[in-house]
């Protein structure tokens, strides 16, 4: 029979998170609400992108390119615009730090009570719109510290210990918001028919070890030996599968449920890798560790890295335990060559 959410006690979005963190104190609501406009910037940019082929100026390029140095999509400032103005109107949130924005982005009528900032990647992978193929956004809530007189946002040069919450959407064949605010990680499905993402998954762990290794092997003769000999380990070995889409996102979320490794490796040009430390790799490593994973620079956590710049990038091996653990052991150089 088929099961339709209004059938089952459906859980919210908001309403799980107030279950999560058992009170009603302040900062408390201010999560639900913030998680509750997450999930309206999610809810609008799921509409646009399953019409992006129909609407006109979904699809394509805008000319522009951005502090990324990419050329810019369509989609990327529509769904950075969202998050501006739900957030805008939720009064919370009184800074954005944007992968689309140079300068972190300031809602002054929220400043003085708003004291969370969100930082994010409003569409991650936009490369696949045109081609329809998943696309993803990354967020994450930190508490503003200080009173950032300068408009510097210097507090959010910390490490990603000072996350609240973090999670992604997955805009893929359904929409399913991935989210944690430290008390385990859980998994909401779009139910477009109700308008609202009802609960999953709660609880989600992922596997000590799993069969995957997610990395764009174009890159092989890039990169340091140390990966090339973890890559040559993987070939050789029974039991190992390739898996890589080139949108973070999803790649992300096919290791988080079946397990294995997600790498991003820095390159001998570009030693700090290609992914961004704040908006991208510390919200996805405090996911991983909710659920009992691990997220690697290949020498230290990502969630003691302390960024120098708002747009810092860095190396990235994530996932399961072990197979972030075999990676290292690659880099540290603690695996005879095979
Ligand atoms: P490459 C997409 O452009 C992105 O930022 C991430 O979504 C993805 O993981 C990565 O870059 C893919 O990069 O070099 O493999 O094309």
């Amino acid at each position: 029979v088929a099961e339709h959410a209004l059938d089952r006690d459906c859980t919210t979005l908001s309403r799980h998170v107030l279950q999560q963190l058992q009170s009603y104190s302040p900062e408390a609501q201010d999560l639900s609400a913030i998680m509750n406009r997450i999930s309206l910037a999610a809810k609008l940019i799921s509409r646009r992108l399953t019409r992006a082929g129909l609407v006109e100026g979904a699809l394509g390029f805008t000319g522009e390119v951005n502090v990324q140095g990419e050329s810019v999509k369509k989609m990327d400032i529509y769904a950075n615009d969202v998050f501006i103005s739900v957030f805008k109107q939720s009064g919370l949130v009184c800074r954005l730090a944007s992968e689309e924005m140079e300068e972190t982005y300031y809602i002054p009528e929220n400043c003085p009570l708003g004291r969370y900032t969100l930082l994010y990647d409003p569409i991650d992978g936009s490369s696949n719109v045109d081609i329809n193929l998943n696309v993803g956004s990354i967020f994450s809530i930190r508490q503003q510290q200080g009173n950032d007189v300068d408009g510097e946002a210097k507090d959010l040069l910390q490490s990603g210990h000072q996350q609240l919450a973090a999670g992604y959407v997955l805009y893929g064949p359904s929409t399913v918001l991935v989210y944690s605010i430290g008390r385990g990680v859980h998994a909401f499905t779009l139910d477009p028919s109700l308008g609202e993402f009802i609960l999953s998954h709660e609880k989600i762990r992922i596997p000590e070890h799993g069969p995957i290794y997610s990395v764009n092997e174009g890159n092989f003769w890039q990169w340091e030996e140390s990966i090339r000999n973890y890559i040559r380990y993987v070939h050789r070995h029974e039991g190992y599968t390739a898996r890589y889409g080139g949108a973070l996102v999803g790649d992300i979320h096919r290791i988080l449920m079946q397990g294995g490794v997600f790498l991003y490796p820095g390159t001998v040009k570009k030693p700090e890798g290609k992914l961004r430390l704040l908006y991208e790799s510390a919200p996805l490593a405090f996911l991983m560790a909710q659920a009992g994973g691990r997220a690697s620079t290949g020498k230290q956590e990502i969630l003691d890295v302390v960024p120098d710049k708002i747009h810092a990038r860095t190396p990235l091996f994530i996932g399961s335990q072990e197979d972030v653990a075999l990676v290292e052991s690659f880099i540290q150089e603690r695996v005879e060559e095979m």
